[in-house]
C-alpha cells in the first residue's frame, strides 16, 4: 500500500513498532516509552496489547498521562532497572543510526531512558533521514544560570545559539537551540558538549544511538540495523 501523508507514515512506523516487540513482551515487561507526535501514535497502537506486559516507564509527563489514559501503569525507572526496549521518536537520524533529539524539550529524560535500554529503536517518517546532522536545531538543556556562559562556548564551537523562551523543562531547566551547526563527527561534538559546565543534556544521542531504524516511506517501512 502506498503510504502518503506524514501522519500515515507516523501510523505505519507506530505498527511496526509493535509488531517488532510484541515477541518480547511478557506480563512482567516495562517498555520504555518516548516523546512526540510518532511516539502518541506508538502509544496508541500499544494500547491494543496492554494485558500482554506490566507496564511503562515515560521519557515525559506527557506520555505519561498519555499511558495512563490507556490504563498503561506508569513507572518510575528507579524501581525497573533495566529496560529490554525503548521505543521513541527523532529530529533527525543518520546512517550510523546516530540522532539529534529533543525538539520537544524531553531529552535529558530520553537519554536516561534509552540509558536503561538493551534495545532503542527509533520510529520516523522519511524526512527525519540525514545524510549529515545538523539540518535541525541542536537543543541543549542548561542549567539556568548557565545558558549564558553555555550560549557563548557554543559560538566558540561554531554555532548560533538561541534561547528557547517561555519552556521550562520537565527538570526545570531551559533549553537553547543551535542553529547553523552541521555536525560531522556526533561521537566527539556529543562529548565535547557533554564537558561543557551547565550543560545538563544535549540532543546528539550518538554514544548510545539506535539499535533499529523503522522508517517510514511511501513504498512502506523500511528497517535498519
Ligand atoms: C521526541 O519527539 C524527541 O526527541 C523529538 O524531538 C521528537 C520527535 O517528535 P515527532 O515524532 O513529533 O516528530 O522523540
Amino acid at each position: 500500500m502506498a503510504l502518503s501523508s506524514q501522519d500515515q507514515l507516523k501510523h505505519a512506523v507506530a505498527r511496526a513498532a509493535v509488531d517488532e516487540i510484541l515477541p518480547m513482551l511478557d506480563r512482567q515487561t516495562v517498555v520504555g516509552i518516548g516523546t512526540g507526535s510518532t511516539a502518541n501514535c506508538f502509544i496508541d497502537a500499544l494500547a491494543e496489547y496492554r494485558h500482554d506486559f506490566d507496564g511503562a516507564v515515560a521519557s515525559s509527563q506527557a506520555t505519561a498521562d498519555r499511558l495512563k489514559k490507556h490504563n498503561i501503569p506508569v513507572y518510575d525507572l528507579n524501581g525497573v532497572g533495566t529496560l529490554p526496549v525503548y521505543v521513541d521518536g527523532a529530529d533527525e537520524i543518520n546512517h550510523q543510526l546516530h540522532m539529534i533529539k529533543g525538539g520537544g524539550a524531553a531529552l535529558t529524560r530520553e537519554k536516561i531512558v534509552a540509558a536503561c535500554a538493551q534495545t532503542f529503536i527509533c520510529i520516523a517518517d522519511g524526512s527525519k533521514h540525514v545524510d549529515r546532522l545538523g539540518g535541525f536545531p541542536l537543543p541543549i538543556e542548561v542549567i539556568p544560570m548557565a545558558r549564558s556562559y553555555v550560549a557563548r562556548e557554543i559560538v566558540k564551537l561554531g554555532g548560533d545559539p538561541v534561547y528557547r523562551e517561555g519552556v521550562v523543562t520537565d527538570n526545570g531547566n531551559q533549553i537553547i537551540d543551535i542553529f547553523n551547526f552541521m555536525i560531522d563527527d556526533p561521537l566527539d561534538m556529543e562529548v565535547r558538549i557533554n564537558s561543557l559546565v551547565g550543560v545538563v543534556t544535549h540532543g546528539i544521542f550518538a554514544v548510545r544511538g539506535a539499535d533499529i531504524l523503522l522508517l517510514g516511506r511511501e513504498d512502506g517501512v523500511a528497517r535498519y540495523t
